[in-house]
């Protein structure tokens, strides 16, 4: 499967915290091409049905609960290489581990409220991408 295109929500805490436009600014700075983009509140169900891959781990209920508090910003993103540099670009899981640049060592609180979300594989950026977005909403 091509490797050019991921999907990336920017979560409830960096949307409350006023932080969609630098961090926007960063991803078409680091070379991606925004491919479709919506604003958009997952409920309960919603956030429960996009984390269901993490439903055994412990930390499911309140990564559903999170997701669901407050709006968020879902995209595709195109680039080269898109899964693995946007990983680069997003940074560990947890901020305090998260290299000194990466969006979420910039932005994020916690690392349930880590600020935004990224594909761990093109596979999963196809399924996530195609959960927000419908063939007229993408190019
Ligand atoms: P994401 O899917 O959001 O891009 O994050 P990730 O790949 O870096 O981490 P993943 O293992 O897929 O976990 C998904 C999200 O669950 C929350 N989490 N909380 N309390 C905890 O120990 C814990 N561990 C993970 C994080 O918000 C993580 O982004
Ligand atoms: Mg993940």
């Amino acid at each position: 499967m091509s490797n050019n295109k991921t999907f990336t929500m920017i979560k409830p805490d960096a949307v409350a915290n006023g932080h969609i436009g630098a961090i926007l600014d960063q991803i078409i700075k680091a070379g991606f091409k925004i491919n479709a983009m919506k604003y958009i509140a997952l409920t309960e169900q919603t956030a429960g049905k996009f984390y269901e891959v993490h439903k055994e781990r412990p930390f499911y209920g309140e990564l559903v609960g999170f997701m669901s508090s407050g709006p968020i910003v879902a995209a595709i993103l195109e680039k080269d290489n898109a899964v693995e540099d946007f990983r680069k670009l997003i940074g560990a899981t947890d901020p305090a581990k998260a290299e000194a640049g990466t969006i979420r060592q910039l932005f994020a609180e916690s690392i349930g409220a880590n600020a935004i979300h990224g594909s761990d594989s093109s596979e999963n950026a196809k399924i996530e991408g195609d959960f927000f977005f419908s063939a007229l909403e993408k190019f």
